[in-house]
């Protein structure tokens, strides 16, 4: 049983998972990096789980790599960091997260944020790369999804001064798709999955994933892998049924088949 992390659920086919590092404005660090790649691990291949909430607390999304492990590992340290296989599970989890976001998401915190689908953010949320100011910079993906998330100029003036944005510039720039009160942003994004949760599997995990390639494929390629995915689509039993209950004018039973 996880420590570091709060799980509840699944209900309506939605596990929230909460980031519990209090004492370090959830610093992420290896161990909890472990535990989050452990659950999404074991929610993937969990049927009763269609999409997950990932949070923190009011005062922190995540403050960032965990600055005081961090310094234990000299170069070759950071050769062999566990934490890479981590980012990489979390990365590779194929169904959606959608991250309800308030307080300081600094460094690997708004790199964790940028790995989610979906981002909805309170009004007092802060997000920055301010590896920086620590003669570093982001290793967990905060100068490539950023940049494509926010574009080449607000990311490179992010990374290289370091300096945060509020929640009102990353929803102008495209880094969260909605601002709620930040009260409100656990059940605003639970209601988001919710309805996620509601739709074929298959159709979600292949319509993730072709949204993935159109951040990291040209658009040839983006496209043949979305014809693709449309055509294998065709092959499933929720189609069959999503078509059919259009037909009948009623509501689609899914499976997941
Ligand atoms: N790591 C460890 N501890 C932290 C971190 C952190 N990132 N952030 C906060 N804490 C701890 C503080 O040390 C403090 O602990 P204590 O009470 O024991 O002194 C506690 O959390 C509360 O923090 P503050 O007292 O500092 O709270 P404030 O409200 O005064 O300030 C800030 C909040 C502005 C968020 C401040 O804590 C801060 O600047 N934190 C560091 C932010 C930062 O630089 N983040 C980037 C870290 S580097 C990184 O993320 C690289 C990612 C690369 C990933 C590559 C993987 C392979």
């Amino acid at each position: 049983m996880p420590n570091l992390l709060q799980l509840e659920g699944p209900h309506r086919g939605v596990l929230r998972i909460t980031l519990h590092r209090p004492e370090a404005l959830n610093a992420l660090n290896t161990a909890l990096l472990g535990e989050l790649a452990g659950v999404l691990a074991d929610a993937g291949r969990d049927d009763a789980i269609r999409a997950v909430v990932l949070t923190g607390s009011r005062r922190a999304f995540a403050a960032g790599a965990d600055i005081n492990e961090m310094a234990e590992r000299d170069l070759v340290g950071m050769l062999d960091d566990p934490r890479q296989r981590h980012w990489a599970a979390i990365a590779r989890f194929s169904k959606p997260i959608v991250a309800a976001i308030n307080g300081f998401t600094l460094g690997g915190g708004c790199e964790l944020a940028m790995h989610a689908d979906i981002r909805i953010a309170g009004e007092d949320a802060k997000f920055g790369q301010p590896e920086i100011n620590l003669g570093i910079m982001p290793g967990a993906g905060g100068t490539q999804r950023l940049v494509r998330a926010v574009g080449q100029a607000l990311a490179t003036q992010m990374v290289l001064t370091g300096e945060p944005i509020s929640a009102r510039r990353a929803l102008e720039a495209g880094l969260i798709s909605e601002i709620t009160q930040p009260e409100l942003t656990v059940e605003r994004a639970t209601a988001i999955a919710e309805r996620i949760a509601e739709k074929a599997p298959l159709a979600v995990r292949l319509a993730k994933e072709a949204l993935h390639k159109a951040l990291d494929t040209d658009l040839a390629t983006g496209l043949r892998f979305e014809r693709h995915a449309f055509t294998v689509l065709a092959g499933t039993a929720d189609r069959e049924e999503g078509i059919k209950a259009f037909q009948e004018k009623r509501r689609a039973q899914f499976t997941g088949r």
